[in-house]
């Protein structure tokens, strides 16, 4: 069958080989596996979400939380959204070429190691908020299956002797992000742009890692999550109009 350039490099459906043979595939592994599963838990029960923002269906959950006197708030983020697929979001999210297009605090993002088609390293820097210093991150990308019509994409800190942390003028922040989709339709359908809707659950846990004032950061994301998670959905769907349809 004829594949057009974006249809091959969709996210594969089975994890890719060269992935398995790499150092990190045990943490890759075992952190999206974790992750996932957190990211389709609901918001109720004893955790204690507290909901921040709400517009249409999404719906943007925080737990207020310190370590060592820093603000690592949890977000959990759900919504809705009609006529893309759990893939199609998940391409987006994960391909390097489409960031500086829905991306709004980043500043520079290189690509430190390809590790397979569906595992990347990078290197981000942020805007700086004032008044606190800039930061950076390095963290790897993975994208995978988990089920029929579900896909994710986790990223996850991690270390590169060619990438030392705090040497320059960025501190390094730590992240822990999924992106799930859960794409369904009516029964006994086949799926096209008019009947399909995607389940996102949106999960992130960021450590700055250095002094940032708790009023500023927490101002900064409430502004800042909702705006990435509107215009990075919205993003998709302008994407995908008119497309074929790759579920
Ligand atoms: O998940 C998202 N993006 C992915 C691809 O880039 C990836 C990125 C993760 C990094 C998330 C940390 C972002 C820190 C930004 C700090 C500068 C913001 C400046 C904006 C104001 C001009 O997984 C989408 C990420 C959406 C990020 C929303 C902003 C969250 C702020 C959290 C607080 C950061 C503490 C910084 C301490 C000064």
């Amino acid at each position: 069958s004829v594949h057009t350039r974006d249809q091959v490099e969709l996210p594969p459906p089975a994890i890719d080989n060269r992935l398995t043979v790499h150092p990190l595939w045990p943490e890759i592994d075992r952190i999206s596996t974790e992750q996932i599963q957190a990211a389709f838990e609901g918001v109720g029960g004893e955790i204690g979400w507290q909901l921040f923002a709400e517009e249409g269906d999404m719906r943007m959950y925080r737990r207020e939380m310190e370590v060592d006197g820093m603000v690592t708030d949890p977000l959990k983020a759900m919504h809705k959204v009609r006529g893309v697929t759990a893939r199609e979001m998940c391409h987006y999210f994960f391909n390097p070429r489409y960031r500086y297009e829905w991306e709004t605090t980043l500043e520079t993002m290189t690509i430190v190691e390809e590790i397979a088609s569906d595992s990347l390293v990078f290197h981000q820097t942020f805007k700086r908020i004032w008044p606190a210093s800039q930061r950076d991150a390095l963290f790897w990308s993975h994208v995978r299956q988990s089920s029929e019509n579900t896909y994710a994409v986790t990223n996850h800190s991690t270390t590169n002797a060619d990438y030392p942390a705090n040497n320059g003028a960025c501190i390094r922040l730590f992240v822990t992000v999924c992106l799930a989709c859960h794409t369904t339709y009516p029964a006994g359908e086949t799926p096209t742009r008019d009947n399909i809707t995607t389940s996102i659950a949106y999960c992130s846990t960021v450590n700055p890692g250095g002094w940032a004032p708790a009023g500023v950061l927490r101002a900064v994301y409430k502004r800042e999550y909702p705006k990435f998670l509107k215009r990075f959905t919205s993003y998709v769907v302008e994407q995908c109009r008119g497309k074929p349809i790759a579920i």
